[in-house]
């Protein structure tokens, strides 16, 4: 381990340059010690909408700490698809005449022209999209620990280590964002881990939060009523950067957030792993992660 490192944005990253400097990652994002077998196999969930810039940027500055780390890792970037951008072609997925019901209410429909078609994109729901990297990770390899990560956020000390703990464990707790300090106590947002165990126990994360905001306390409620407790690293070791960035479109401030954390206790047995619904559009192996892209579907 090397301890406090250096973090910076402003040079390009080359994503076949950070490939070549990390020889050892194999398709898809996986890497396992050669020399030893690890103590935890890590699935790194990254919900995603239109970062590219941010995700080589991550990818350039997370490799070689979590193999220093020592993991059985694999990264699973799980792209939320942008309706209407001729990108995904539903007939090759689903079909044409097929049809999404999106959960916010906005049917889509593959036209016989292998294009979806619906009036606008959906909110952005970061923490469906945690879940549904769960779900699709476990179907790849048997991993006992799930690493929940912003695309933006960069840890400052490879001490930081990007494993599960007894409790829950809050990894970004000393952000540059906020002054290299907790903005609250029950802060769980940015960086956090989960053994299988301790997500299963909570039902996973709440479906429901579209939009900005909230959906990182009803997290935290979940675990609390469930009684368990946050393990943090440091303010020192904890140190991480956020990569500035603007507002993202599709992504505004959720209202509902206020009156959804104020019933966690009430919702979280009837809205997590056991009704996620959704569909995978395509899934890319590139060198150094694996993308999967999805969408909504309302219960069936
Ligand atoms: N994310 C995307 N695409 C989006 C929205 C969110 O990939 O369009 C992901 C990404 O991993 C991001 C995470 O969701 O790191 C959290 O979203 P966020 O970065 O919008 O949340 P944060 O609280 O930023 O970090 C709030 C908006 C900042 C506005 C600052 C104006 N100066």
């Amino acid at each position: 381990m090397i301890g406090a490192l250096r973090v910076e944005f402003s040079q390009p990253v080359n994503l076949e340059e950070v490939a070549r400097m990390n020889p050892m990652v194999k398709a898809g994002g996986r890497f396992a010690p050669k020399d030893c077998i690890a103590l935890q196999k890590v699935a790194i969930i990254i919900p995603f909408r239109n970062r590219e810039e941010h995700l080589k940027y991550w990818l350039y500055y997370l490799h070689p700490i979590l193999q220093r780390q020592q993991l059985d890792y694999g990264i699973y970037v799980i792209n939320q698809a942008a309706f209407g951008v001729t990108e995904f072609c539903c007939e090759h997925a689903m079909g044409a005449g097929a049809r999404a019901q999106s959960t916010t209410g906005m049917p889509a429909l593959c036209s016989s022209t292998g294009i979806w078609q619906q009036d606008g994109e959906e909110e952005f729901n970061r923490a469906k999209l945690l879940n549904i990297g769960f779900a699709e990770a476990l179907k790849e390899y048997d991993y006992n620990c799930f690493v929940f990560s912003d695309v933006d956020l960069i840890p400052m000390d490879d001490r930081n280590t990007y494993k599960c703990y007894s409790q829950p464990r809050h990894l970004s707790v000393s952000m540059d964002k906020f002054g290299f300090r907790l903005p609250y106590n029950q802060y769980f947002g940015g960086v956090s881990a989960l053994s299988k165990e301790q997500f299963t126990k909570i039902n996973g994360f709440p479906n429901n939060y579209w939009g900005w905001g909230g959906e990182d306390d009803d997290i935290y409620n979940r675990l609390v009523f469930k009684g368990m407790g946050i393990s943090r690293p440091d303010a020192v070791i904890g140190k991480c950067r956020m990569i500035r960035h603007s507002r993202d479109r599709k992504n505004e401030p959720n209202p509902e957030r206020f009156d959804r954390i104020a019933h966690t206790r009430e919702t979280m047995n009837s809205d997590g792993l056991n009704t996620l619904s959704y569909k995978v559009l395509r899934t890319d192996k590139y060198p150094l992660y694996t993308k999967i892209t999805t969408f909504s579907v309302a219960d069936e």
